[in-house]
């Protein structure tokens, strides 16, 4: 046998072993971490959990969003000669809820635990967190930094602190449960419980924990567990700010979101502070004598576009935010595109609609609209979406 094969040879007797070791115990628990760029997180992980589980009953769920650092090739790189670890890659799709939810609905384990994949969860909770939901006398556990005994110092700013506290409080009125941090990310459940419930989960910016606690009926009992939050161990935040509007547009989304999307509405009121940008910047530069009124015009609506642009980038779009100076330089310009097209238009509506006689005001707030919505539409595909 030359070495090539030998190795192989080798490599799949590995493989067998491992694969034996993974059969001798029934799949019990499921962990689903999704990822975003989380490429040097993934191998360190997989010897966490293996610390934590022991060699068998277990697997691990990644669920991917295309990360463009190699994260899924990692994971699968591992999945090959360790059949515990699986990997689902996500294709134009971005966020943390709906990939915990479609990592959760892959798993034929009986137990699902969902945790970050950047290290600052400890993976050493989950047999305790497993004990408690398996005893049956608690439905789910999660692991909390504001409980006796945990802490939060791994929490990136104060403002972030502040926001966990102010959701808290929220929280509680919703589910019916004290919670010390209902924005934790970590909890482990009955498969078959989430299964019951995956239909009515809205998978939109909401915490995906304390959407499943308010939307299950009966209530569920909570246990819970102090974590001692940790900072991540390689990579960078996705989610550094608006932990409260976050959590402010899930609710939105929750209640309101069949009748219309949460994204359209913070794109509207983006577009509203768009208008006093615009006037102001227009009040500010035109002088009839220096700068022609078309001029002027002309530069408001510029500076007002990048406004609405920045802005967007950052609140209505925060989940999939554009950075570096290259996609912001496009997406910017795109975006400009997009809103041109939707100036035009809502022009020659307004103007053909008040020439058939409407009044001047309502040809205006039909042609704003109009281009509202068609500004909504392309920028949601072409400059944040899946065809950016
Ligand atoms: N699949 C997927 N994972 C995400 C997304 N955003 C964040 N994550 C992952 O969710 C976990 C928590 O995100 P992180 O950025 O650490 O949030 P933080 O701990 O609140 O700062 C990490 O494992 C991220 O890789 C996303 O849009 N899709
Ligand atoms: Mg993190």
């Amino acid at each position: 046998m030359d070495m090539v094969t030998g190795q192989l040879q080798q490599q799949i007797n590995g493989a067998a072993a491992l694969a034996k070791a993974a059969a001798s115990r029934p799949l019990e628990l499921a962990v689903v971490l999704p990822t975003l760029n989380e490429r040097g997180n993934i191998a360190p992980m997989v010897e966490r959990l293996e610390k934590a589980l022991g060699p068998s009953g277990w697997e691990a769920v990644f669920v991917d969003d295309n990360s463009h650092d190699g994260t899924a090739e990692e994971a699968r790189r591992i999945g090959q000669t360790d059949p515990r670890i699986r990997v689902i890659q996500r294709i134009g799709r971005r966020g943390l809820a709906s990939a915990a939810i479609e990592g959760m609905c892959a798993t034929a384990a009986p137990f699902v635990a969902v945790m970050d994949a950047d290290h600052q969860h400890d993976p050493a909770l989950l047999n305790d967190m497993l004990a408690a939901v398996k005893s049956g006398e608690y439905d789910l556990a999660y692991a909390s930094r504001f409980a006796e005994g945990g802490n939060a110092d791994g929490l990136s700013s104060k403002g972030r602190e502040q926001g966990s506290r102010l959701a808290n409080a929220l929280a509680r009125k919703l589910t019916g449960t004290e919670l010390t941090d209902a924005m934790s990310g970590f909890f482990l459940l009955r498969t078959e419980q989430l299964r019951k419930q995956a239909d009515g989960l809205s998978g939109i910016g909401f915490k995906i924990m304390l959407d499943i606690l308010a939307t299950a009926r009966p209530q569920l009992k909570v246990k819970e567990f102090p974590l001692k939050f940790a900072e991540r161990l390689s990579g960078e935040s996705k989610l550094d700010h608006g932990v409260a509007l976050d959590f402010v547009a899930g609710l939105a989304e929750r209640y309101f979101g069949r009748w219309i999307p949460t994204r359209f509405v913070l794109f509207g009121f983006v577009g509203g502070l768009g208008v006093f940008v615009h006037m102001a910047v227009l009040a500010a530069i035109y002088w009839p004598d220096s700068i022609g009124f078309g001029w002027a015009q002309a530069i408001a609506t510029v500076v007002a576009m990048s406004f609405n642009f920045w802005l967007n980038n950052l609140l209505t779009y925060r989940d999939q935010k554009l950075k570096g100076p290259d996609s912001m330089f496009w997406g910017w310009l795109k975006f400009c595109g997009a809103c041109s097209i939707g100036a035009f238009a809502n022009v020659a509506v307004a103007t053909v609609l008040e020439s058939e006689g409407l009044a001047w005001w309502a040809a205006a707030l039909i042609g704003v609209a109009i281009a509202s919505v068609w500004n909504y539409a392309l920028s949601s595909k072409f400059v944040w979406g899946r065809f950016r």
